[in-house]
């Protein structure tokens, strides 16, 4: 799988799938989310919709896939990220568990190629640079025979820099 590192805005990719950074009840937010939602417009929000009332909206660490409405990608998964809340073991595994979980979920619908915000990041306050050792790493280990590219779409500075150093540090 080929990793690449870009700062802009996601709901300006094109990929096979865009990750969202949700909440529980998959009805939008602030932050990514909310310009999903705005970007994607009312046919995303329908499904979500469909989503909470079948299986009551999405856990923490779980993710779910809908259509990308009016945005130039063809699915959004939505994973809802850990609130930072100090407990750095438990908040690792869950956020772990997002990215590990989209990426399954985008190997069962056969995507190729996969772009992910830096989930948790921002309204939920998980540091930044454990964030992305957390993402690279889970992202780096998972071996899949159908996604060929995973882009992270930075949106600042400082998570640009925490991601580009990491990767090439990694090699
Ligand atoms: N494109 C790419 N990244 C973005 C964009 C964008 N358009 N906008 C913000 N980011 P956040 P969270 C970055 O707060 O911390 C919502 O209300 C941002 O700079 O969006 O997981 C949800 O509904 C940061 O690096 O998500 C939840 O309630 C990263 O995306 C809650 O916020 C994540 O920041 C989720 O909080």
């Amino acid at each position: 799988m080929k990793i690449e590192i870009i700062k802009a805005d996601i709901t300006r990719i094109q990929a096979d799938a865009i990750v969202n950074a949700a909440n529980s009840s998959l009805l939008g937010g602030g932050g990514v989310d909310g310009a999903i939602h705005r970007a994607g417009g009312k046919e995303l929000l329908e499904e979500c919709i469909k989503i909470r009332n079948r299986q009551g909206g999405c856990k923490t660490g779980e993710a779910v896939v809908t259509t990308a409405g009016n945005l130039p990608a063809k699915h959004v998964i939505h994973t809802v990220g850990p609130v930072w809340n100090g407990d750095k073991e438990r908040s690792s595994k869950l956020l772990t568990q997002c990215y590990k979980n989209s990426l399954k979920l985008a190997e069962s619908l056969e995507i190729k190629t996969i772009a992910f915000p830096n989930i948790s990041t921002g309204i939920y306050r998980f540091p930044k640079d454990l964030a992305a050792a957390i993402a690279i790493d889970v992202v780096s280990n998972f071996k899949s025979e159908v996604i060929e590219k995973v882009i992270f779409v930075c949106f600042d500075d400082e998570n640009e820099e925490i991601y580009k150093e990491l990767l090439n540090n990694k090699d």
